[in-house]
């Protein structure tokens, strides 16, 4: 299974760690990292990609606007100013596919331009124009499900059998994505880890995990740090990596074919590990 990604194709035969580079002052996990007196530093976003890569990573998400519930809304001058300049410098210095978390149309087609390899849309390309925007740039997309918005969606979750539900949505923005031109062959599915789901709905997803997209599309996770780990293990966010390293190789066990993370290095080797038991040579 390859996915062609602009200039780089990415071989999803085994699965590929996507490492996170959050371009926001105020992200839960490691956000503030890159700022320095009010701005982003780019030469310090740009270590952090490149150790991220030298650990494996083939994949890099860059993101201009949290989602983590109450965050502060950005305008689209303001992402584009945190994402554009760091795809550009990541493309420029490094040899790996470079992912652009966003919803917003003119960040899409903006990130294509400056080189990115895949676009990555928790909104599942729901806003107006994002469609079009996704389907132009020719790249590979990955919908996400979510119930309701970031600010709110924690409050209440609610669903009648999560996978089902969650599998439906995704083959309905597989059709509204493919009369849109964008071909099933660059479609990636995500379940939403936390977006709008309890722990339950979050341990019945990762369950089914098989039964949430076709054999020929390929299903990102992101589960790293998240407050399910937190919550389930009682851990504060800087003792989530054993409980993140631990849901990784479930979901890789379960045909995860790539892992959003922010420990590359432990990722990679966990990763390795089951593959070397479960998929031999
Ligand atoms: C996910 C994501 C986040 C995820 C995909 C966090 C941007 C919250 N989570 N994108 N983004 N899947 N595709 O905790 O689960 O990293 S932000």
């Amino acid at each position: 299974m390859k996915l062609e990604c602009g200039r780089q194709t990415l071989d999803l035969v085994r699965p590929q760690v996507m490492g996170i580079l959050n371009a926001t002052p105020d992200s839960f996990s490691d956000g503030g990292s890159y700022y320095a007196s009010g701005g982003l530093d780019l030469g310090l976003a740009l270590a952090r990609a490149e150790q991220m890569v030298s650990e494996g990573a083939t994949i890099i998400d860059v993101g201009g606007e949290s989602t983590r519930p109450g965050a502060a809304q950005v305008s689209e001058q303001e992402e584009l100013d945190r994402v554009i300049p760091v795809v550009e410098a990541i493309r420029a210095n490094l040899d790996v596919v470079i992912s652009v978390d966003t919803s917003t149309p003119v960040v899409i087609s903006a990130s294509a331009e400056a080189g990115a390899g895949l676009i990555n849309d928790v909104r599942a390309l729901e806003r107006p124009g994002a469609l079009e925007a996704a389907a132009a740039t020719n790249l590979p997309v990955c919908v996400m499900h979510m119930q309701g918005q970031p600010g709110s969606m924690q409050q209440a979750p609610n669903y009648d059998d999560v996978v089902a539900e969650v599998g439906a949505y995704l083959m309905a923005r597989l059709r509204a994505c493919e009369a849109a031109g964008i071909a099933r062959e660059r479609m990636i599915f995500d379940p939403g880890f936390g977006f709008g789901k309890n722990d339950e709905h979050n341990l019945a997803l990762l369950r089914n995990l098989p039964k949430l997209a076709p054999s020929d599309i390929p299903l990102l996770v992101g589960m790293s740090r998240k407050s399910m780990v937190g919550r389930l293990l009682d851990r504060a966010v800087d003792e989530r990596l054993p409980g993140s390293l631990a849901l990784a190789m479930l979901a890789a066990q379960r045909g995860a074919k790539i892992v959003r993370v922010h420990d590359v290095a432990a990722t990679v080797d966990v990763l390795r590990m089951q593959q070397l038991v479960d998929c031999p040579e």
